[in-house]
C-alpha cells in the first residue's frame, strides 16, 4: 500500500506551519523515478516534539566506550545518568580472567548539589584513586554529563594528573549530553580520542596471522559479534579487534596491524575507517551481517578483497553448509511471516540492515528510517561533499590525522583497488534510500505523533524499533520487536542469528495476545482539533 505525498502532507497539516515546514524535509515518499531524493538529517529536533533520540553522552559512554570490557568507565555526573544507562544496552563481553571484565559494574561520581555549587574535580580525582585501589584496571575513561560542562569542571586536567599519579591512560571525554543534536555527536567524540590515544599505541608492527581484519561498528548486542566471528574464524580470518563489541583496550591498541577494516555500522564509525585508511593505508569494506544473503555477500566480498584461492573456496564451503543448516527452519518460519509488512525505524544503521532479513521472511518494509543518521546514511557517501557543516556539527572537535611515515603501507595497487571498487563496496556505502521500494516512506527522527499517524494509515503487521515507542505500538495491537536491544533475545546477526530473528518475529505474529487488544481507533471517536497560531482566537 504505497503512500502519496498528499497523504503525508495531510498528516503534517495538523501541525503548526513552522513545524510542518521543518518536518516535511525529514520525510520522503520513495520515488524510483527520482534518483537523488534529498532528505534533511542530523539537525536539531524541534523542542517539544517527542523524539526517540538520545544524547551525546549516550553515544560516547553508552555506545562506543561502554562495551570496552577491560577499561573502567567513570561517569562524572549525577547518578541518574549512570543508573538509566546501566545494563540497558545489551553489549556482551567475556574474558578469560573474570577480574578483567568490568562490564557489569557502574562507576559514577554521584555528583550532589554541593559538587555542582563548589565544583566536582576533587571528587572525580578521588573516584579515580578509589577505582585504582579496588580494581587496578589497565586504563580508565571519564565521561562528562551535562552539569559538568555547565559548571566548567576541567576533566581533561583531572585525567592528566591521574595519568601521572597512576601510570596508566586516563582518557577524558567532553561528551556533555547537549553537545550536538543526538548520540551521533558522542560517537564522534569517543572515536576521535580512541583513534588519537589508543589505536596504534603498541610496539607490535604485524598481526600474528594472515587475513587480519578489524570489525568496526559492531557492538555485540545480544552476542551478534560472537556469531559473526564464529564464521569468520572458521573461514580463516584473524580478528585483530572489534570496535567495540566484546572489545578491549589491549586489542584496540593493535588495530593498526589489520589488512582490512570491515564497517558494519557506517553511522557510528565511518570516520574512524577513513582515518585508518589515511594513517595506515588500510582500506575499509562496508559489510552487513544481518540477513542470510547480506551475510553471504559480505563474506564473498571479503574473500574477493584478499583474492586468495583457499579463502575463496573455504568461504563458499561455509556459506553452503550454513545455508543448508538454517534454510529448512527459515522456510518453516516464513510460512507464518509471508505477506506481512513492517516498519523498521532504528538508530543509525539498523533501519537499513534489517530490511534484507525481513524480506527473506517474506516481510515487506513499508516505512524505514533513522533516529540520528546523517544524509550519507540515507543518500550514500557521494553526498558528503554537499553537506554543509552547521553550528551544531562545528561544536564537535575535528581530528586531523596524517599518514604514519613508518607504518603506512599500501595494501592494494591503485589498479586492483579501482577494479575492486567497481565490484564491491570498498571504502563506500550507498545508503538506505536506494534499497527502498517505490511508494515506501523514509523518515528521519520519527516522532510519536507521526508514529501513530503512519500506523493508522499503513497498518503495519510489525513495528521494529526501540523501547521508547514499543509500548505505545503494542497498545495499538501491533507486535513490536526491539531492534536495539533485541528485548531479551539474540544474537540476530549472521546465519545463526537469522534463525533466532525468524523465530522471535514468528512468535510475535503467532501470539494470541493481539486479539485481546482493541486499537483505540476501532471503538473511540477521534478527537479533531485545530491549532490557532499566535494563541487562542
Ligand atoms: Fe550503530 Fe549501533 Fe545503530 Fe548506533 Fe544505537 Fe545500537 Fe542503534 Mo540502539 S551504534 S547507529 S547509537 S548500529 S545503541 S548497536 S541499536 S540506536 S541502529
Amino acid at each position: 500500500m504505497a503512500m502519496t505525498e498528499k497523504e503525508v502532507a495531510e498528516i503534517l497539516g495538523k501541525l503548526p506551519s513552522k513545524v510542518q515546514k521543518n518536518r516535511s524535509k525529514h520525510i520522503l515518499v520513495k520515488d524510483c523515478s527520482q534518483p537523488d531524493q534529498v532528505i534533511e538529517a542530523n539537525t536539531r529536533t524541534i523542542p517539544g516534539i517527542i523524539t526517540n533520540r538520545g544524547c551525546a553522552y549516550a553515544g560516547c559512554k553508552g555506545v562506543v566506550l561502554g562495551p570496552l570490557k577491560d577499561m573502567i568507565h567513570i561517569v562524572h555526573g549525577p547518578i541518574g545518568c549512570s543508573y538509566y544507562a546501566w545494563g540497558t544496552r545489551r553489549n556482551k563481553g567475556r574474558t578469560e580472567d573474570p577480574s578483567e571484565n568490568f562490564l557489569n559494574y557502574c562507576f559514577s561520581t554521584d555528583m550532589q548539589e554541593k559538587d555542582i555549587v563548589f565544583g566536582g574535580e576533587k571528587k572525580l580525582a578521588a573516584t579515580i584513586d578509589e577505582v585504582m585501589k579496588i580494581f587496578n584496571p589497565k586504563a580508565i575513561t571519564i565521561s562528562a554529563t551535562c552539569p559538568v560542562g555547565l559548571i566548567g569542571d576541567d576533566i581533561q586536567s583531572v585525567g592528566r594528573a591521574a595519568e601521572e599519579r597512576h601510570g596508566i591512560q586516563v582518557l577524558a571525554f567532553n561528551c556533555e549530553g547537549y553537545k550536538g543534536v543526538s548520540q551521533s555527536a558522542g560517537h564522534h567524540i569517543a572515536n576521535n580520542i580512541l583513534m588519537d590515544k589508543v589505536i596504534g599505541n603498541s610496539t607490535e608492527e604485524k598481526a600474528p596471522k594472515p587475513f587480519a581484519i578489524n570489525i568496526l561498528g559492531e557492538y555485540n548486542i545480544g552476542g551478534d559479534s560472537w556469531e559473526i566471528e564464529r564464521v569468520l574464524k572458521e573461514i580463516g580470518y584473524h580478528v585483530v579487534s572489534v570496535m567495540t563489541g566484546d572489545g578491549s583496550y589491549e586489542e584496540l591498541r593493535l588495530a593498526h596491524t589489520a589488512q582490512l577494516n570491515l564497517v558494519q555500522c557506517h553511522r557510528s564509525i565511518n570516520y574512524i575507517a577513513e582515518m585508518l585508511e589515511t594513517k595506515y593505508g588500510t582500506p575499509w569494506l562496508k559489510v552487513n551481517f544481518i540477513g542470510i544473503n547480506s551475510t553471504a555477500e559480505s563474506l564473498r566480498n571479503m574473500a574477493q578483497y584478499f583474492g586468495d584461492e583457499t579463502l575463496i573456496r573455504k568461504t563458499e564451503e561455509v556459506i553452503l553448509r550454513e545455508q543448508a543448516t538454517i534454510q529448512p527452519r527459515i522456510d518453516q518460519y516464513r510460512k507464518i511471516c509471508d505477506g506481512k509488512r513492517a516498519f523498521c525505524f532504528v538508530g543509525g544503521s539498523r533501519g537499513h540492515h534489517y530490511q534484507g532479513l525481513f524480506a527473506e521472511l517474506g516481510i515487506e518494509t513499508v516505512l524505514a528510517g533513522y533516529e540520528f543518521a546523517h544524509r550519507d546514511d540515507y543518500e550514500g557517501r557521494s553526498v558528503l561533499p554537499t553537506i554543509k557543516p552547521d553550528s551544531d556539527s562545528k561544536n564537535i572537535p575535528e581530528l586531523h590525522v596524517e599518514r604514519d611515515t613508518e607504518r603506512y603501507c599500501v595494501k592494494l595497487t591503485p589498479e586492483i583497488a579501482e577494479e575492486l571498487r567497481a565490484k564491491i563496496p570498498l571504502s563506500n556505502y550507498k545508503g538506505l534510500n536506494i534499497d527502498m521500494q517505490d511508494g515506501s516512506i523514509i523518515v528521519d527522527d520519527l516522532n510519536h505523533y507521526e508514529t501513530e499517524e503512519f500506523i493508522r494509515l499503513l497498518k503495519p503487521d510489525i513495528f521494529a524499533s526501540g523501547i521508547k515507542d514499543k509500548y505505545v505500538v503494542q497498545k495499538m495491537g501491533i507486535p513490536a520487536k526491539q531492534i536495539h536491544s533485541y528485548d531479551y533475545s539474540g544474537p540476530y546477526a549472521g546465519f545463526g542469528g537469522a534463525v533466532n530473528f525468524a523465530r522471535d518475529v514468528s512468535m510475535a505474529f503467532a501470539s494470541p495476545t493481539w486479539n485481546y487488544i482493541i486499537p483505540p481507533w476501532h471503538d473511540q471517536p477521534l478527537l479533531d482539533g485545530q491549532i490557532n497560531e499566535g494563541g487562542a482566537a
